[in-house]
């Protein structure tokens, strides 16, 4: 056992052991191995990453949506080949890194021949980050974009209330040398699973995140999440961005967009039930030029002018550390995750 702070007594724990622990608990919660095994993967990355606003925070949300009968944790996706270059899942009211998995070589089998092809889920539920439905694909040497939905708690820039979600926006790009360039970002000034940590924190947020419920800004997460909502980032710009996500996450492939469903008849859900698209790019059709050593050449240029930190970098060393040491977490929490496994 190690010391995160004097208060919080913590515990280390492996990747394959996290992955397990998760497994065991989404199985006894209602979700069949294969559900489990993509959710407790998907999750325990988010952990080992330090990607803490989606990593085992989100169980206690999983497990209540799936109580609630809001998710259907064994749905089985079923894809749809419908064009040369568009592969259609309609994940079933089930979780999308499913429906994802399921139409995943199809995906990129049209991409390598066509040299570009699109994903489009609808009729599921994405509550975890964004950045592992990209990254493997230009491990592999793709590009890929992803966008996806969530639920009702942003402002657009200029309007009165919320309609907007969340949100997110990420992307992958193979890199010669290097890691892939990643990036993954909600097109709110601060995703909801930062402000539900602080709140738990007691912490108060930096100015610009959110308006308490008459509108006012407001630093206190507490008013943001009781009938505030949150603001884009970037006003205008993040807030066609985030119009952007709608269109191409629900309206482009048949999902919900965030104001087009209502939790209030399953108390304990927390899942958007929405849509994904992802758009996947074979580089290696470009003329002349090989991709992975352009990208490479521009990072090397931009640290060149002086950059330290590339989006992906904090990932990388949160993962490198946990991969060498353990993944830290506080033993209550563990406690509590192997108790929900009956463990
Ligand atoms: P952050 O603002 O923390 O980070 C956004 C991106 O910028 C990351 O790629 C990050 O890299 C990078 N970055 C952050 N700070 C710097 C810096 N100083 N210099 C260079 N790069 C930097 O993420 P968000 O709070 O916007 O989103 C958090 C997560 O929430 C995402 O994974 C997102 O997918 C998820 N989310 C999921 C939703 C859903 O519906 N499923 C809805 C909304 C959000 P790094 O990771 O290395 O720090
Ligand atoms: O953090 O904004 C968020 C979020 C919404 C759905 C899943 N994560």
């Amino acid at each position: 056992m190690s010391a995160q702070s004097p208060e919080i007594a913590t515990a280390l724990i492996s990747f394959t052991e996290l992955v397990g622990l998760l497994q065991r608990i989404f199985v006894r919660h209602g979700t069949s191995p294969e559900v489990a095994a993509i959710l407790a993967h998907n999750c325990a990355s988010a952990e080992r990453d330090g990607a803490h606003s989606h990593g085992v925070f989100r169980i206690p949300g999983y497990l209540s949506t799936l109580a609630s009968g809001w998710v259907n944790g064994t749905a089985v996706p079923t894809v749809s080949d419908v064009a040369s270059g568009f592969v259609r899942v309609d994940a079933g009211n089930g979780f999308a890194q499913p429906a994802l998995a399921a139409a995943r070589a199809l995906l990129v089998s049209k991409a390598r021949s066509a040299g570009i092809a699109l994903l489009a889920i609808h009729n599921s539920h994405h509550f975890a980050a964004l950045w592992p439905d990209v990254e493997p694909f230009a491990e592999e040497g793709l590009v890929a974009l992803s966008v996806v939905n969530s639920m009702t708690c942003v402002v657009p820039h200029g309007a009165d209330r919320p309609l907007f979600g969340t949100n997110p926006i990420a992307f992958a790009a193979p890199q010669a040398d290097g890691a892939p360039i990643v990036f993954d970002l909600a097109t709110s000034a601060i995703a909801h699973g930062d402000v539900q940590i602080a709140a738990r924190k007691g912490e108060r947020l930096p100015p610009g995140m959110g308006v308490d419920s008459l509108g006012q800004p407001t630093q206190d997460p507490k008013a943001i999440l009781e009938g505030g909502a949150l603001l884009p980032f970037g006003g205008h710009k993040g807030s066609a961005l985030s119009m952007m996500v709608e269109l191409l996450a629900a309206a482009l492939t048949g999902g919900n967009f965030s104001f087009e469903f209502s939790w209030a008849d399953h108390p304990g859900a927390r899942t958007p039930w929405t849509g994904q698209l992802l758009i996947v790019i074979d580089p290696s059709k470009t003329a002349g030029q090989n991709f992975a050593e352009r990208s490479h050449e521009l990072v090397r240029q931009m640290h060149a002018a002086g950059l330290r930190r590339l989006p992906g970098d904090r990932r990388h060393r949160a993962r490198a550390k946990s991969l060498e040491t353990g993944i830290e977490l506080p033993v209550q929490e563990l406690n509590q995750l192997q108790e929900w496994a009956g463990d």
